[in-house]
C-alpha cells in the first residue's frame, strides 16, 4: 500500500473511532473502546505494523501520521472519560439527595418518674437543712440489716420484716436503716452525723393497695450532743410543710423498734380525703408514712459513739406513700406498672 492510501484508510478508521467513542455511555464501554482502539491489538497497531513495508523514506511520514492520532485518541478518550465521571458523579448525588422538605420524626420527650422526682424533691428539702446524701447496698449482711440493730437472732422482730435471704448471712434489705450504721462507722468520731439515705428495700408483704414487695426508703440519722425528741419532731414538720405546704400536719403515734427508744410511728393527714377517712387511709383520715425515734444507745456504742455523750434520732420513710398523697395515687402499684398514661402526666409537672 502506498503512503496516501495509508493515510486515507487512516483517517476513516479515526473518523468511525472518534464516532464511537462518543456513543460510550459508562465506564465499561469505555474501555472496551480504549482496548479496541488504543490497545495492542488495536487497529492503530495494526497501521503501524504496515510500516515496515513501505519505503524507507515514506516510513517516518506515515509513522508520524499514526502517532498523531494515537495522541488525539489518547486525550479524546481522556476526556470522555471525564465526561462520563461526571455524569456518573451526577446522577449519584441526585440519587443521594436528601429531601431537606420531608418533616422530621419528633422525639418523644421522657420525664422523670413521680418516685424519682420525689426523692429528688425530698433530697433538696434535707439538703437545704444541711443533711449529707448517702447511699447503701441493697445485697445486705445479717449483721448490719438486724444484728447491729439491736434485733439479735431468733427475736419476733425479724418476723416483722421477713425478706429474701441469698444465704444465711445474705439478704435482700429489709430497711434502709442498716445505713445509720454504716454511717456511724465511716464517720465516727465526726459529729454532727446528718444524713439521708434513700434506696431499694424488700420484703415478704402482700402486695396491696399501699403494700408492695419491693419498695423505696429514705433513711435520715442525726448524732450529736445534746439532740432530742423535739429535733426529730420539728424536722419532720419543716419536711413535711415543705412537700406538702403549710397546712400538712405531722401526727407521731408511740411505737415500738428494737433499734429506737423511744420509737414513733409518723403520720401524715391523707389528701385524698382531707382526713375524713376512705379507701386509701383505712377509714382513719392518717396516712402513715414513716418510722422513727430516738437512736438506741445500743446502737449508737455499737457503732462507736459514747451513748453517754451523744445522742441521736433516725427516721426511716415510705418514699412511696409520699409520692401517692402528692399526686394522688391511689394504688402504690401504679408506680411500677410503667402505664405511660400514668407516667406522661409528670412530664408536665415540673
Ligand atoms: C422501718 O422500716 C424502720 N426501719 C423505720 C425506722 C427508721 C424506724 C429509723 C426508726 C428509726 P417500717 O417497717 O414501719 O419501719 O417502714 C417504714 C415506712 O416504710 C412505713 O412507714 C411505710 O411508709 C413504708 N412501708 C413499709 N412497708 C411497706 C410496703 N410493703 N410497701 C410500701 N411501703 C412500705
Amino acid at each position: 500500500m502506498r503512503a496516501d492510501e495509508i493515510r486515507t484508510e487512516l483517517e476513516a478508521w479515526a473518523e468511525v473511532a472518534v464516532r464511537r467513542l462518543g456513543e460510550t455511555s459508562d465506564a465499561k464501554s469505555l474501555e472496551a473502546w480504549r482496548v479496541e482502539h488504543l490497545g495492542k491489538r488495536s487497529g492503530l497497531s495494526q497501521f503501524m505494523r504496515q510500516l515496515s513495508a513501505l519505503p524507507a523514506d515514506e516510513r517516518p511520514l506515515v509513522g508520524a501520521w499514526v502517532n498523531r492520532w494515537r495522541d488525539e485518541l489518547q486525550a479524546r478518550y481522556e476526556a470522555r472519560r471525564a465526561e462520563l465521571a461526571a455524569a456518573e458523579r451526577q446522577v449519584q448525588l441526585e440519587r443521594e439527595t436528601i429531601d431537606i422538605t420531608l418533616p422530621g420524626r419528633p422525639y418523644r420527650r421522657g420525664a422523670m418518674h413521680p418516685l424519682s422526682k420525689v426523692i429528688a424533691e425530698i433530697e433538696e428539702v434535707f439538703l437545704g437543712m444541711g443533711f449529707e446524701i448517702a447511699e447503701g447496698p441493697e445485697v445486705e449482711t445479717e449483721h448490719y440489716n438486724f444484728e447491729m440493730l439491736n434485733i439479735p437472732k431468733d427475736h419476733p422482730a425479724r418476723d416483722m420484716q421477713d425478706t429474701f435471704y441469698i444465704t444465711e448471712d445474705l439478704l435482700l434489705r429489709t430497711h434502709t436503716s442498716p445505713m445509720q450504721v454504716r454511717t456511724m462507722e465511716r464517720m465516727r468520731p465526726r459529729t454532727p452525723v446528718k444524713v439521708i439515705v434513700p434506696g431499694r428495700v424488700y420484703r415478704r408483704d402482700e402486695d396491696d393497695a399501699t403494700h408492695s414487695h419491693a419498695f423505696t426508703q429514705m433513711e435520715g440519722l442525726v448524732v450529736d450532743e445534746g439532740i432530742r425528741m423535739s429535733d426529730l419532731k420539728g424536722t419532720l414538720e419543716a419536711f413535711a410543710k415543705a412537700v406538702f405546704g403549710p397546712n400538712q400536719r405531722v401526727r407521731l403515734r408511740p411505737s415500738f423498734f428494737p433499734f429506737t427508744e423511744p420509737s414513733a410511728e409518723v403520720d401524715l393527714v391523707c389528701i385524698h380525703c382531707g382526713g375524713n377517712g376512705c379507701r386509701v387511709c383505712k377509714e382513719t383520715g392518717w396516712i402513715e408514712i414513716l418510722g422513727a425515734g430516738m437512736v438506741h444507745p445500743r446502737v449508737l456504742d455499737g457503732a462507736g459513739y459514747d451513748s453517754r455523750r451523744y445522742s441521736g434520732f433516725a427516721f426511716g420513710l415510705g418514699v412511696e406513700r409520699i409520692a401517692m398523697l402528692k399526686y394522688g395515687i391511689d394504688d402504690i402499684r401504679q408506680l411500677y406498672l410503667n402505664d405511660l398514661r400514668l407516667l406522661r402526666q409528670f412530664a408536665r409537672v415540673q
